[in-house]
């Protein structure tokens, strides 16, 4: 598991490039985002609530309503969540690639695979990711 993460670190690196990176999230942004994304407050974020999520930071990235999330829109992406969404390499997101994607980040962020994603497993994942 741990070497899953390692790889899926190494080749979000690779991938980006270090420009995007070069922009630390803090560790309060990362909270904040958190209880953004736990609408209904429990502490845990379920699959439901990060479905939600998807679908609004796709609606709010998908400016010209054309239902993929093209390469000028992606540089809006301030949580640079889509960046290894785009699987066909087509230099667009749909709306499919993205709810995988965030379904995958889900399995990857719920450590101990209870179907919920603490706040713990939250900015753990994302403070490896973003090495602090
Ligand atoms: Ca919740
Ligand atoms: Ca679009
Ligand atoms: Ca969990």
């Amino acid at each position: 598991m741990l070497n899953l993460v390692r790889m899926m670190i190494l080749s979000l690196v690779i991938f980006s490039g270090t420009s995007l990176f070069a922009q630390p999230a803090d560790i309060q942004e990362i909270n904040a985002q958190f209880k953004k994304i736990d609408t209904n407050r429990d502490n845990v974020i379920s699959l439901d609530e990060i479905q939600i999520y998807q679908a609004q930071t796709f609606a709010d990235l998908d400016k010209d309503k054309s239902n993929t999330i093209d390469s000028g829109e992606m540089e809006a992406d301030q949580t640079d969540i889509h960046k290894l969404a785009d699987k066909n390499q087509d230099g667009k997101v749909s709306q499919e690639e993205s709810v995988s994607q965030f379904n995958e980040y889900f399995k990857q962020m719920d450590k101990n695979q209870d179907g919920k994603v603490s706040e713990a497993e939250y900015t753990d994942y994302w403070k490896l990711i973003y090495k602090f």
